[in-house]
């Protein structure tokens, strides 16, 4: 269990290609940067759903940490067909589209060929780490996009009794023949590390508060305590919840020794 295979499209079915060493591109939350380098990922899809709610704390540090390592980040919103959980998380996800980033709705399970095309869409002519917690869809989407993947879901595990995570390794899955697109596929968000980050670079990393900066009294204004915040001012358009994370991931990465 847990090896890491290639995959490939052969006709309606997925080839195993080879199996991979068993180690995770994410393993070491200091390597980060260099492993996704070494993938040539260039695109992170975070993928949340209606149900189980997301953590914007976790859906914000999978950001910060993407365009640190200047990636670019999409959000993809599954199980569209839980109506009144999904218009919540839509609602709660409409700071991150006005603050640029793309919201990709989708409705795995009922609304397949729909998602299908959106989510080819952004895919194509990429090659994209899919991250998100446990039971939004990741190995559903795998499914719908690689028929013949047999990625495991969440229904296998519970018959299985084998944890909570049902992907337990790094997959890299081929979406085209010419090999120019790919899915990577890695379980849990929690190894999605900011190690390499310094706290006062952090508002670089949060577009609603770096199209702000510049405009501080202190030219190492940090945007917490200081009078004359150009931040701060802008505080009723950023918002409590963004500011509260900006706080949180501010002193998590100044507790860090350099
Ligand atoms: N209602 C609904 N359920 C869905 C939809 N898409 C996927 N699911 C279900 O959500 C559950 C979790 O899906 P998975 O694909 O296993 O989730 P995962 O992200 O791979 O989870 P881990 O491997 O644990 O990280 C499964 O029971 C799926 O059938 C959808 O659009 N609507
Ligand atoms: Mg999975
Ligand atoms: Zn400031």
């Amino acid at each position: 269990m847990g090896d890491q295979v290639l995959w490939s499209v052969s006709g309606d079915e997925g080839v195993v290609e080879s199996v991979l060493e068993r180690r995770s591109l994410l393993y070491r939350q200091d390597e980060l940067r260099t492993k996704l380098f070494a993938a040539n990922i260039d695109q992170i899809l975070v993928l949340v759903a209606a149900d189980p709610e997301f953590s914007e704390s976790q859906l914000a540090r999978a950001l910060v940490a993407a365009e640190a390592a200047h990636i670019r980040p999409l959000i993809g919103l599954n199980k569209l067909d839980l109506a009144e959980n999904f218009q919540r998380a839509r609602q709660r996800l409409q700071p991150y589209q006005d603050m640029g980033y793309q919201v990709i709705e989708l409705g795995m399970k009922t609304s397949e060929a729909t998602a299908k095309a959106r989510l080819l869409d952004v895919l194509l002519g990429h090659q994209t780490l899919v991250l998100g917690p446990s039971g939004t869809g990741k190995s559903t989407m795998i499914n719908l996009l690689i028929p013949g993947a047999l990625a495991s879901t969440n229904e296998v595990s519970r018959a299985l009794h084998s944890g909570k995570h049902t992907t337990t390794s790094t997959t890299l899955y081929w979406l085209d023949a010419q090999r120019q697109s790919a899915l990577i596929d890695s379980p849990g968000f929690q190894s999605f590390g900011l190690h390499h980050l310094r706290a006062e670079d952090l508002s670089r990393f949060m577009p609603d508060i770096n199209r702000h900066l510049g405009h501080c009294r202190f030219y190492n204004c940090s945007h917490r305590h200081e009078p004359g915040c150009g931040v701060v001012a802008q505080l009723p358009s950023i918002g409590q919840s963004r500011y509260r994370i900006y706080n949180e991931l501010f002193d998590e990465l100044a507790s860090k020794s350099p």
